[in-house]
């Protein structure tokens, strides 16, 4: 068996070292954070090895590389996660256990990489985690954010954003390049030069430029030597380049120079499904593209002489619509750099960008006003004309007649330049990230490029790493299935947790499942406790929606939910009601007014709920702050009930549920994005599905929506949790507090429709649900069982899975192998 951490002595050895040159201390006098750093860097050493011998393996067997372009990489901590990869977390816990030092308390000291969001930017720290460990050749592409993803702090109910200073201890893992610097410029203006030979040259002056820096950090490949790199990209002011000959000199250039490269890579945008339309945005997507693509080229060009096979070797995936301006960075370095013509470097280009499409939300699609693009991005945006000119006469040839096309169609359009119609035009592969969501796309979203171009477009459902989401986040359940598989293939494997299926009528194998669960409900009350002061019970059921706060995503339906039972405990004391748990762990966007007063109801009733000593405990809430990747780990591990309640059509995957599933906790939800295929595996009995349909919201909304002012007059006990919202329940009195949210549900004029996203219809078939489960789980023999088979059944939602599908079907990878 491989065993890369060495000998035990050495080991220590190299940690005390680490402590006395690092910090000038004994391992006894150092801090946990000082701990941390000491065993990072010894970790880093042997990480080193593999990593050396990875990049000959690339220059040796040539392979095919996918550079995953994203705005966004939802990392973690990588310390726990590298040991598990490097299949040496049990003897470096051992190791560290015998110097008095204990493993859990120092990986705490490590500040996540939040360079993400949510659903899209942890996918692709899940993608790079599979991709090494399948052996294949692929690095990230992003940007190096001086902040992160913001702090939450929760002050008097409110959320309070504090700045992610991820970095000021210093980031053990990652390795600065200054050699493979690059210059990305922006702005100033296009001439045009013609040559002896009557060529075109296309020369941009009066730019601004600034110098981008990767930072490179090592993926490692789960037991197989491989360690792959995240490239992330920091900004620096350009002053030891050569300024053009007009700005030599220029002090004041300088200056703005250095504020650029400051501003650039300052902060990740914290919105979500959300676009602002922001110049510095455009800015940080063309500088880590710029710089990603020019390095790619470069480095195809060490090997390769012919370009024209540039498709051969390269292929680029574009993570949303945020990295698609890589189409035409691609076409202008082929065009203007390596002097090709027009239609070759169009062959090229789309057969080396691929685009997937993570949301049908309306407001998230980017549509750059053309003003801005074309100021910021001169001969970009030249590109980008032609490409359109030639897109819409394609377009006018097909469909002779029909103007309607071209404005539904084309790239730029009302003074716009749409990103999404670049992805596709220039795309050899449009996928969705899930078959529910890749139909809506085909049949609504997208429906008049799937038919000029039905071949493009494909499926492929999202996945997750166990690695990190069993394996480092649930040790015990890990071991448990290890032992009744009787191997630990499933760890590469996922598709072998269907052999679990074989005890679900075993009562003392299910007896082992729920005590495990019961270990893992009390190391969450224990965090609760610690970061809350609240106590809750881990005999009661456990009930988490975590992900980030939006209304499509329904928090609000599960809270005025949650004001529904309290009045029912109070109104019937002599019911029998089931202790429960509800919790809570959602950031919202700074800037999203109505998704923080939903944070503060959650946390007012919370307040009134916990407080009241008349209900005996049987109902709490709790809001985790700050939810994030690594308190995510315990969430999943410990809840009993995953919700996942989003308005159908309306979550293009989702990728919690799917953690959910796998540490065994059952799915609440509608039949929404991947929630359709977890039934599919799981069964419908095995989860407990409600509300809408899809086609039925398509319906509504084509038809203007619905009338909730109905169900308000008709269903009182409905009307009675809406009118808390302004009776001053949950208002400590102010009956204002709350409006907002009372108006978006009934009244039209607050917002385009009134229940935008179908809460209140959805209302009574969600109580329903949660009674079944209440039923499910009082009987505890039926709920083990449930909660067994989905565990069992969650082998098609591995990231392994999807990444094999991704090298099928779009990448065409070659398969590594790193000897060492
Ligand atoms: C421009 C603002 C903006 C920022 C982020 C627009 C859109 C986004 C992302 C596409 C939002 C996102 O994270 N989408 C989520 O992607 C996950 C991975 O595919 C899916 O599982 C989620 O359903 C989807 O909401």
């Amino acid at each position: 068996m491989y065993n890369p951490i060495f000998e035990k002595e050495k080991f220590k050895r190299e940690v005390t070292n680490n402590v006395k040159t690092l910090f000038r201390k004994s391992v006894e006098e150092a801090t946990p954070q000082q701990l941390f750093q000491a065993v990072s860097y010894a970790i880093k050493e042997v990480i080193i090895d593999d990593w050396i011998a990875t990049q000959k393996a690339y220059n040796e067997q040539d392979p095919k590389i996918v550079y995953y372009m994203s705005m966004e990489f939802l990392m973690g901590r990588a310390l726990g996660n590298n040991l598990i990869n490097m299949t040496a977390y049990k003897e470096v816990a051992e190791a560290l256990d015998e110097m008095g030092i204990d493993l859990n308390t120092i990986e705490d000291e490590e500040p996540d990489a939040a360079l993400g969001n949510g659903g899209l930017g942890r996918l692709a720290a899940c993608f790079l985690d599979s991709l090494a460990t399948l052996g294949y050749a692929a690095y990230g592409c992003g940007i190096r954010y001086r902040y992160g993803m913001f702090k939450q702090k929760i002050e008097d109910g409110y959320q309070i954003e504090t700045p992610d200073n991820w970095l000021k201890n210093g980031n053990p893992f990652e390795l600065r390049r200054p050699e493979y610097a690059r210059e990305v410029r922006f702005g100033g203006n296009i001439r045009v030069e013609y040559d002896e030979v009557g060529k075109t040259h296309f020369v941009q002056e009066h730019y601004e430029s600034v110098r981008a820096v990767p930072y490179d950090m090592p993926i490692v490949g789960y037991n197989n030597h491989m360690v792959n790199t995240l490239r992330i990209w920091d900004a620096e002011p350009i002053v030891d380049f050569q300024l053009d000959e007009f700005d030599r000199g220029d002090y004041h250039k300088a200056v703005e120079q250095e504020n650029l490269a400051k501003n650039i890579v300052e902060v990740l945008y914290p919105n979500d499904n959300h676009y602002a339309g922001k110049e510095l945005r455009l800015k940080q997507q063309y500088f880590f593209i710029s710089a990603s693509i020019q390095q790619a080229v470069a480095k195809y060009k060490t090997t390769h002489d012919d370009i024209h096979k540039l498709p051969e070797k390269v292929t680029f995936q574009m993570n949303d619509t945020h990295p698609t301006v890589a189409v035409a960075e691609l076409m202008r370095i082929l065009l203007d750099e390596e002097g090709l013509g027009w239609n070759e470097a169009w062959e090229i280009t789309t057969h080396t960008c691929a685009y997937t499409n993570h949301t049908i939300m309306a407001e998230a699609l980017e549509k750059w006003p053309i003003d801005l693009f074309s100021r910021l991005l001169p001969r970009v945006y030249q590109i980008i004309q032609e490409i359109d000119r030639r897109f819409v006469e394609q377009i006018r040839h097909q469909y002779p007649g029909d103007e309607g096309k071209v404005k539904r169609m084309a790239i730029l359009m009302d003074g716009q330049v749409k990103m999404a119609h670049l992805a596709i035009v220039a795309g050899y592969s449009v996928n969705g990230v899930a078959a529910l969501h890749t139909e809506i796309l085909k049949k609504q979203e997208l429906r008049d490029f799937y038919e000029m171009m039905p071949s493009k477009f494909n499926n492929k459902t999202n996945g997750i790493t166990q690695r990190r989401f069993l394996m480092h986040g649930n040790p015990l359940l890990a071991d448990w299935v290890t032992d009744k598989l009787g191997t630990k293939d499933w760890i590469t494997d996922l598709s072998l947790m269907d052999g679990l299926k074989e005890w679900a009528d075993d009562g003392e194998a299910l007896q082992e499942f729920m005590s495990i669960k019961y270990k893992n409900k009390e190391r969450l009350a224990q965090y609760i406790l610690e970061h809350n002061g609240i106590e809750i019970d881990p005999r009661s059921i456990f009930d988490v929606q975590v992900k980030r706060l939006h209304e499509y995503k329904r928090q609000l339906l599960n809270i005025l939910h949650v004001m529904y039972l309290y009045n029912q405990i109070k109104e019937h004391p002599e019911k029998s009601f089931y202790p429960r748990t509800f919790i809570f762990g959602a950031k919202a966007s700074a800037g999203y007014i109505r998704a923080k007063q939903i944070i503060k109801l959650i946390n007012s009733v919370a307040d009134v709920v916990n407080n009241d000593r008349s209900i005996n405990g049987k109902l709490k809430v709790v809001f985790i702050e700050d939810y994030r990747v690594s308190n995510a780990e315990l969430l999943f591990a410990g809840a009993d009930v995953s919700e996942q309640i989003s308005t159908a059509s309306k979550e293009a995957s989702g990728t919690g549920n799917m953690k959910f599933m796998l540490n065994g906790a059952p799915t609440l939800g509608t039949m929404d994005g991947a929630n359709v295929e977890i039934v599919q595996e799981v069964g419908i009995e095995n989860a407990f599905i409600f509300g809408l349909s899809s086609d039925e919201v398509i319906s509504y909304e084509q038809n203007g929506g619905y009338n909730p002012v109905d169900i308000y007059n008709s269903d009182h006990e409905i009307r009675r949790v809406v009118d808390q919202l302004v009776d001053g329940t949950y208002g400590y009195g102010n009956r204002e507090m709350y409006r907002d949210l009372y108006n978006s549900l009934l009244n039209t004029k607050s917002s385009s429709r009134a229940d935008m996203y179908f809460i209140l219809k959805d209302f009574r078939a969600y109580a329903e649900a949660q009674e079944k489960v209440e039923a499910a789980y009082r009987d505890r023999d039926r709920w083990a069982r449930m909660a067994l088979l989905n565990t069992a059944s969650c082998g098609k939602f591995s990231s392994d899975r999807t990444i094999e599908e991704y090298v099928k079907d779009i990448w065409h990878l070659d398969k590594l192998t790193v000897e060492v």
